[in-house]
């Protein structure tokens, strides 16, 4: 199967809410970045525009609860994007699932080796954010090229209140909550110590892959990746994310 039948056959999983089963294997990580790219330039042309990237895996609670070890990257674009406090309806979605992450919005462009001070300085605020994850795979079971490939899972997500970038985000408390009840609590710190190191390695992911331009542009927002396990969602519930000095964000299921 070639990278466009890949990338073509996630993309109406997609459109048709239709799970597919594992690719075989015998992709290299390189050709699964290939695919995702051809996969998002489909949406590309129907008049979608990338507004920044996602991390992957970078927290253990993901790790063990999805079998994977790497840390990933994928797309973020404009219609994945719910405003703060919406509806969404998840007829839209296979079998969606919600993780609370930190996202950073850029005031200046980023790309290759820097430091986390560096990282951080390129940092206009700071919000709590909501990923929702779909993987186009039955079962939410793939490898990591599949994953990869699938655009990291994502299908929207949901940015809070925009906080100043000088508050230490080393240690602050995040509580994931499911109609008001705590389902998921972590600290910021669950993402590799701390979330700066995330962006680090989004800046250096971006230009070893030439993605993106080969950098974070400025004005991009990025996604640090969530740092509990994903929570399964039904119509009905209202999902929250408090993160400590940052503030709230929340939708509920439609
Ligand atoms: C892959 C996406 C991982 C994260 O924040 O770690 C991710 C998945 O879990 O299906 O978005
Ligand atoms: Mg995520």
């Amino acid at each position: 199967m070639t990278g466009i039948d890949r990338a073509m056959l996630l993309e109406q999983a997609r459109l048709d809410r239709q799970a597919i089963p594992q690719f075989d294997p015998g992709i290299d990580i390189d050709e699964a970045y290939r695919v995702q790219t051809r996969l998002v330039e489909q949406r590309l042309a129907g008049g979608d525009r990338v507004i920044g990237m996602k991390m992957g895996f970078t927290s253990r609670a993901k790790m063990v609860q999805m079998g994977v070890s790497d840390m990933i990257w994928g797309r973020l674009t404009r219609d994945m994007q719910v405003d703060d406090g919406d509806r969404v309806d998840v007829s839209r979605f296979i079998h969606p699932r919600a993780e609370p992450e930190i996202a950073f919005l850029l005031r200046k462009p980023l790309a290759g080796r820097v430091t986390a001070i560096e990282a951080l300085d390129a940092v206009a605020a700071v919000a709590p954010a909501i990923e929702i994850i779909d993987s186009r795979f039955r079962s939410f079971r793939f490898s990591l090229t599949d994953v990869v490939a699938d655009n990291c899972s994502s299908a929207a997500f949901v940015i809070g209140p925009w906080a100043p970038p000088s508050i230490d985000l080393s240690n602050l408390g995040m509580i994931f909550s499911v109609d008001g009840r705590p389902s998921h609590c972590a600290s910021s710190a669950a993402l590799l110590g701390h979330p700066a190191r995330s962006l680090v390695a989004a800046a250096r992911l971006v230009e070893s892959h030439g993605a993106l331009g080969g950098e974070l542009a400025a004005g991009s927002v990025v996604l640090a990746g969530a740092a509990t396990a994903a929570v399964a969602l039904v119509p009905g519930q209202d999902i929250s994310l408090e993160v400590e000095r940052l503030g709230m964000v929340s939708f509920s299921v439609g």
